[in-house]
């Protein structure tokens, strides 16, 4: 009875945070058209267009660029917003500490970057703690828990993310405790792929409803949402 109990309680707690899941993934407006699309070769750029008004709820919103004005030739312009050529990000460079500058990706201390989507990954091991707790840990830090949803991107984490000699599963940003068995990323990313161990997910005496890595293996296992865990998040950069 008192397991019920407290996975009653540990759903209560876990809803009541999963309000904050949607603010974590809002990406920024995207940057505004270019208002002339320079020819690859020419020397004078269009009177390009604003940048966007863009920028998560948790970086200040850059103001748009000005446009480009006569740009270079190879149609990039890095600073007007636009993903062009061979940036890897355009934030219309409103703030070098943002993970984008100079349009390049750059992460932060502690962070790894993965050229599959140029995002950053940085796990948390100094402590253990709940699904729910790592949620908001993640989303504090202007990031969301780990999606996985490729099986490159399981390599990814797996193979170079996590330390494995830290010996202890890591929590992932899947959980089927809106709807039982239907499991959903809380950025809302589609779940197109999974990497269970084998026989899972069982909802072992349905009480399993968030879903962890194994140290070990790297698979998944619906597990219970009150135990404490080392977690990862992930911090799509702006401008992408
Ligand atoms: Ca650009
Ligand atoms: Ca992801
Ligand atoms: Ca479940
Ligand atoms: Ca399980």
């Amino acid at each position: 009875m008192s397991n019920v109990r407290a996975f009653v309680l540990g759903s209560f707690v876990l809803g009541m945070s999963l309000g904050a899941w949607g603010c974590a993934a809002g990406n920024g407006g995207s940057g505004g058209d270019g208002g002339g699309q320079e020819p690859s070769s020419s020397a004078t750029g269009g009177g390009g267009g604003n940048g966007g008004a863009g920028g998560s709820g948790e970086v200040a919103g850059g103001a748009g660029g000005d446009g480009g004005g006569a740009g270079a030739g190879g149609g990039a312009v890095c600073g007007d917003g636009i993903l062009a050529g061979s940036e890897e990000c355009d934030d219309a460079n409103a703030d070098p500490t943002d993970r984008c500058d100079g349009c390049a990706v750059k992460c932060l201390e502690g962070e790894q970057k993965w050229s599959g989507n140029n995002h950053c990954y940085a796990e948390f091991t100094a402590q253990k703690t709940n699904f729910a707790n790592a949620l908001q840990a993640c989303a504090t830090s202007g990031g969301y828990m780990v999606t996985v949803t490729s099986q490159a991107e399981q390599d990814f984490l797996f193979g170079t993310v996590i330390d494995k000699a830290i010996l202890l599963p890591r929590w992932l940003g899947l959980t089927d405790i809106d709807t039982e068995g239907t499991f959903v990323w809380g950025n809302g990313e589609p779940l197109a792929y999974t990497h269970w161990q084998q026989n899972q997910p069982d909802d072992y005496n349905a009480s399993e409803d968030c879903v962890e890595m194994y140290h070990v293996t790297g698979e998944w296992n619906d597990d219970n949402c009150t135990y404490e865990y080392h977690y990862v998040c992930e911090y799509a950069p702006p401008g992408l």
